[in-house]
This record gives C-alpha cells, structure tokens and sequence, in this order.
C-alpha cells in the first residue's frame, strides 16, 4: 500500500503482466507500467500572489503533482505577516491558481505535521530563508527530509520593483487606521498572549515592529506597542505625572504609526477629567489606536512603580465607573477598546478590593481589566487572575511584570492573562547605554575608546528604509 498525494491509501495491481494503480474510483494502466507522480509541497504565507509565488508554482508543478500549504492565522502572525484575509480566503485564493491538486492548511511554521501526512518527494522554497532568523525552518525541513530522502528544492526569491510595491502596499494598508485598530481584538482571539513592548518614538517603533528572534525551533516578534506614560515623560525629560499635555501624546503616537503597522494600547493615565476623557477616546480611535487603559487613581498622579513612599488617591468606584460608561458611550467604533487599570495592590487596599473593583469596572462597559502590582514575586498577580477567572472567563486580562518578572508569558497565559506589556525595558536599555558613551567620550577627550560600543556608520545610515 503506497500514498497518494491526498493521503488517500493506493492499491498496486498488475494485470495482464502489467502493473497499475488503483487510486479511489480510478484505475491507471498504462503499457510498461506508469511512472507514479511525484509529490511536491510548498506552503504560502501570504495575502497576495505575485509573480514571485507563481514561479515557486511553475517549478513545483514540473517536479510533479502540487499541494500548497496556506500557513494558519496564528502563524502567519508569529512570522510577522498579520492576515489581512482569512485562512479560508486565502485558501480560495491558492485554490484559484491553475494546476494545483491540492491546498491544505499548515498549522504550524515548523514542518513536521505537514511530512508526516504528506510525505513529500520535493518541498520547494525560495532561498530567501538561507540566512536570518528564518533559517531554523529551513534547518527544520532539512532535517526532516533526510530521515527518508526527500528533497529541499530553493529557487531564487523574487525580489523586483513589482514585488517589492506588492509588499510594501500591504505593509500600509495594515497600517490604515481601520485595520490597525481592529487588529488588538483580532490578536486577542487568534494568539495565547498579545506580547507587547513599550515604544516611545519612531526609533523604538521600529524596533517593536522589525525585531524577530528565532529560539529553538521557531521564531517569534512582538505583537502590539504600549505608547507608556512613564517613557513618554522620560523621553521628554519629564516626571511622570500627567504633565506631558495630550497634544505631545499624540504627537508620539504619530510618530510610532509612521513607520509601523502594529496595534497601539495607548497608557491613558487616569484619563484626566471625564469631560476631556470622552474627547480623547474619539481622538485616540480616529487615530488608528486600538486600546487605552486608564487607571484608578484621581488628583496628582504618580507613577505606580512608586507605590505607597508617596502620596496617590485611589478614584472611587462610582467615579472610575462613570468615566469608563462615558468613554464607552462616547466611542464611535466597534473595535477600540477602553482597559480598565485597577491600583488596589499597588495602593495596599488588598485584593477582596482589587476584585470588587474589576466586576464593577467590566459592568460598567470597560473591555478589558489591567491589574499592577510592584512585588517582586507574581504571587498576588496570580491570586488576583484565577479569582477573577473563576466568576469571568472573558473579559480579557492585562499585565505589566516589571517586578515580578520571572514569570513567563505561558505561565501568566495559563492564569488567564491575555496581554502582557514589557512597559519600560527599551527606555531603561537606552539610557545606560547613552550615558556610558558619554562618560567614555568626557574621560578620554575622544570618541575612539567608544566605538566598540557603538552601531557602525553604515548601519545608522542605512537603518531607515528610504520609500
Ligand atoms: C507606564 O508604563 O507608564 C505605566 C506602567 O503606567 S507603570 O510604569 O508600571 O506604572
Ligand atoms: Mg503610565
């Protein structure tokens, strides 16, 4: 018994001398005997064919009998290509392309499900993966087709005008503020934990949208940005006490979306006076941006990390709630979302208060819960998520482990958390950073004794891709 190319089971027979094939209902004979059809496989991991993904076709096609894997939602996220359309459309779109047997979905970036049900003679690939992060997939099919003698076919990735327009139109369309607001709800349903990273200006930007890594046999990025108070300020040489003016905000989260296509979760603050909250929520959604979270707290904000060595006022419940009824009421969009922060740990008030609290914020209308704390060990945070859990088993859950942050994202995931924001680390690498070259140039009258230190002049030149 052999393997078709839909896994479907063969049946060799001979007649007259002969030898055929038996395949479903039809029966192949042929004088001689019959060459079998090889099997090849290729997986797409796109919105859009373009020329480049048709001569992958043309090549798989001449090798034998085609199956396309179009990669799931999921991972098409972890590989840094959010789906515009969804995995049935672009199966109907592979579909579509004349010549293929068969289009099945690929669950995972890795390889191994998709040869041990497919078995395929070739698999065909661009050279694209030859180095960079996505060298562990490539290492991954390698691997796997030696253990029976497949075969790794790469041609040279199309890289033209054309394609190169293709790629950049879809990179802006995510970025429309349409599409890039819905995307934080999206994200909430399709991965285990939205990971975020603070941003706080172009730069950092960048850095949230580009940076891959690949780690055991995988890669990975980061999912949304946390536009964070604290580093705004900082940035700005400011405390962080809601004196950076909502205009300077937005002029930084203007900034980020210039050359990013990520999901914005904006730090509200406390949302400042209902009044100009509302305004602000409008603002924030016609903007693009998918999330803010405000917090509990009224009068002279602190930064939380502070906890009680100074003096912060918890808002009352019945306020807090009406801010959050009036964003809600205010807000035009299906899709943007207000996060509800509660200080009750940090402020000390324990946690019967800090529960009471989220069930009385999800009721009046917020969409999701942040909950902070400043001890070292998870231990509350955790207590704090499988109460909640217990009663709401949706409302989604965000934290911020900047102390307690020995958690990792899959255990914060098993307690029910669904977005975690590294809020401070790219601004708190900087600065050191900064500062130690400035002392090395001040110690030695010169920059030489820096330069080890520092990114090369062809790197910082050509950091920024021209349009
Ligand atoms: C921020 O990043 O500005 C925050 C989180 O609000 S924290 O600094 O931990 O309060
Ligand atoms: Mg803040």
């Amino acid at each position: 018994m052999l393997r078709g190319i839909d896994n479907e089971s063969i049946d060799l027979e001979f007649r007259n001398g002969e030898m055929g094939v038996k395949r479903g209902e039809i029966d192949l004979y042929a004088e001689g005997g019959i060459d079998m059809a090889k099997t090849v496989y290729t997986c797409f991991c796109t919105d859009n064919i373009h020329e480049g993904h048709l001569k992958i076709i043309e090549e798989a096609k001449r090798l034998g009998d085609v199956t396309v894997g179009v990669l799931c939602d999921s991972e098409m996220i972890r590989y840094n290509r959010f789906p515009i359309l969804t995995t049935s459309e672009r199966m109907e779109m592979v579909k579509r392309i004349p010549g293929i047997a068969k289009v099945v979905v690929q669950n995972s970036m890795l390889y191994d499900e998709v040869i041990h049900t497919i078995h395929p003679d070739y698999v065909v690939h661009g050279d694209n993966w030859n180095t960079g992060p996505l060298q562990v997939i490539r290492n991954n099919i390698v691997s796997l087709l030696n253990k029976y003698g497949g075969e790794l076919v790469e041609i040279p990735y199309t890289i033209n005008e054309h394609v190169q327009k293709i790629d950049r139109q879809m990179r802006e369309k995510l970025a429309m503020p349409e599409l890039r607001r819905t995307r934080l709800k999206k994200l909430l349903k399709l991965v285990p934990i939205v990971k975020t990273i603070e941003v706080h200006s172009g730069l950092t930007g960048l850095i949230a949208e580009k940076t891959i890594v690949s780690k055991g046999e995988a890669i990975d990025q980061f999912d949304a940005m946390w536009v964070s108070s604290l580093c705004d300020s900082t940035d700005r040489g400011k405390p962080d006490i809601e004196l950076v003016d909502m205009t300077s905000r937005f002029r930084t989260i203007n900034d980020v979306m210039e050359v990013t296509t990520k999901p914005i979760i904006f730090d509200g603050d406390t949302g400042g006076l209902t009044e100009h909250f509302v305004y602000n929520v409008r603002s924030l959604e016609r903007m693009g941006v998918s999330a803010v979270i405000i917090e509990d707290k009224t009068g002279l904000k602190k930064n939380s990390l502070f906890g009680t060595e100074v003096q912060q006022t918890q808002d009352s419940i019945e306020n807090f709630c009406n801010k959050i009824s009036a964003g809600k009421k205010a807000q035009l969009s299906e899709d943007f979302m207000i996060i509800a922060r509660i200080e009750s740990l940090i402020l000390r008030q324990g946690q019967e208060d800090a529960l009471k609290r989220a069930f009385a914020y999800v009721g009046a209308g917020a969409d999701g819960i942040m909950i902070h704390s400043r001890e070292k060990s998870p231990d509350e945070i955790i207590r704090f998520c499988d109460e909640f859990r217990k009663k709401d088993k949706t409302t989604p859950i965000v934290v911020v482990p900047t102390s307690f942050n020995s958690i990792t994202e899959s255990e914060l995931s098993e307690h029910g958390v669904n977005i975690v924001i590294y809020a401070n680390q790219l601004i708190r690498a900087a600065y050191p950073a900064m500062e130690n070259v400035a002392r090395s140039i001040l110690a030695n009258h010169r920059a030489k004794e820096a330069d080890d230190s520092l990114m090369s002049i062809k790197k910082i030149i050509t950091l920024i891709d021209e349009i």
